[in-house]
């Protein structure tokens, strides 16, 4: 007999209650509109998405320096409020959940992005091996300038006031952006952070900013309402540590004194392998007392496996709610899925975006 899955179960998340245990990730789809605001388009796609347990908001700048790629949301001025307030709306009509990722891409950056063309900022001057997407083509990413010591109280402010904004705009709580090499990745691991102030050198030091800014946004929010997504060893954007368990092991032991309410963990490399490099999650697991979300090429066999195991209490699912706005639907009946259009994944409008049929328009269409 096949294990009885929990993926239909409902799960307590700080104050609120999710009917099932499906998360749907942060997804970067490059569709904001005139000053980086969320569009009409936008409010469909979140709204159609709305019976996902909790729903994360694509990754969402705190800044305009913390902006790396052409035409991704911010949430730093009313305007992009008052867009965001639109999305979160729809989703609650729905009956849906939201959280807003919040997110600054430290050296992920170019020139074009930021202002007067100044160079993007990271804890060292050093460049990485990546590529972005600006002025509607790919470039090398720009060579970064070390942020000063002083500026460092600033970076945590527009986090904080990042929060402070999703909550204004409606939003049920943040995802802090710690992982896929931006910037709080960037100084955590020693491939890129060489720092010999505060803020680099040992596990603490580079850790430092990461927990800052998760006590600063709980301290503004509410940590019952602040988790963080960390990628212990993805290699995306250039990003390395020579010693990760013990990084991240520390990392997570220190958000469990902060009681954020959940770690969203990339398991293994994003979107990619699982088994890229040896890490125990588990040991992140027993570490950390509140939810543990797991992410990274999960199908309904493997959640409901690691679900029965108690390893995760929810599962991410990226691409696949990309294309089956109602993926839980078809999940819970055994339904076929939409196969996905990697073309339309990034910028666009409506196609490959609000246009993907839920089960019952399938069917309209097919009579
Ligand atoms: C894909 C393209 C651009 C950005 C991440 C925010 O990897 C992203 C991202 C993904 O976390």
């Amino acid at each position: 007999m096949s294990t009885p899955t929990k993926l239909f179960d409902t799960y307590k998340l700080g104050p609120l209650t999710l009917p099932n245990r499906f998360v749907m990730a942060p997804l970067t789809r490059n569709r904001a509109v005139a000053g980086l605001v969320p569009s009409p388009l936008a409010t469909e796609y979140y709204g159609q998405r709305a019976s996902a347990g909790l729903l994360i908001s694509e990754a969402s700048q705190v800044s305009q320096q913390g902006q790396g790629y052409q035409d991704t949301p911010g949430i730093y001025s009313k305007e992009q409020v008052a867009g965001w307030r639109k999305v979160t709306d729809r989703v609650h009509e729905r009956g849906g959940r939201i959280f807003l990722q919040a997110w600054h891409v430290g050296r992920i950056s170019h020139i074009a992005l930021q202002e007067n063309g100044a160079a993007p900022v990271a804890p060292s001057a050093i460049r990485a091996k990546g590529k972005t997407y600006v002025n509607n083509g790919f470039a090398d990413v720009s060579e970064p300038r070390a942020l000063a010591l002083e500026e460092i109280p600033g970076i945590i402010e527009s986090f904080k006031r990042g929060a402070a904004n999703a909550i204004a705009a409606g939003f049920d709580g943040i995802e802090i952006h710690g992982a896929n090499g931006y910037l709080l990745d960037q100084f955590a691991r020693d491939g890129s952070n060489k720092r010999t102030d505060a803020y680099g050198g040992s596990i603490e030091n580079r850790a430092r900013l990461m927990l800052e800014i998760s006590k600063a946004v709980a301290a503004e929010i509410g940590a019952e309402r602040t988790g963080i997504r960390i990628s212990p060893v993805t290699p995306a954007n250039d990003a390395s540590d020579s010693n990760p368990q013990a990084l991240f092991d520390y990392i997570v032991d220190h958000l469990n004194a902060l009681k954020l309410v959940y770690i969203h963990v990339i398991e293994g490399a994003t979107g990619g392998p699982r088994d890229i490099a040896p890490f125990d999650y588990a040991s992140l697991r027993k570490r950390f007392k509140g939810a543990y979300i797991a992410n990274n090429g999960y199908d309904f066999e493997l959640a409901t496996k690691v679900l029965a195991a108690d390893a995760a209490d929810l599962i991410a699912f990226g691409k696949p709610f990309i294309s089956n706005p109602d993926l839980v639907e078809r999940l819970k009946t055994g339904a076929p899925l939409n196969p996905y259009d990697k073309n339309t994944f990034y910028g666009g409008g409506a196609k490959g975006y609000t246009d993907y049929p839920a089960l019952s328009e399938a069917l309209d269409a097919a009579q």
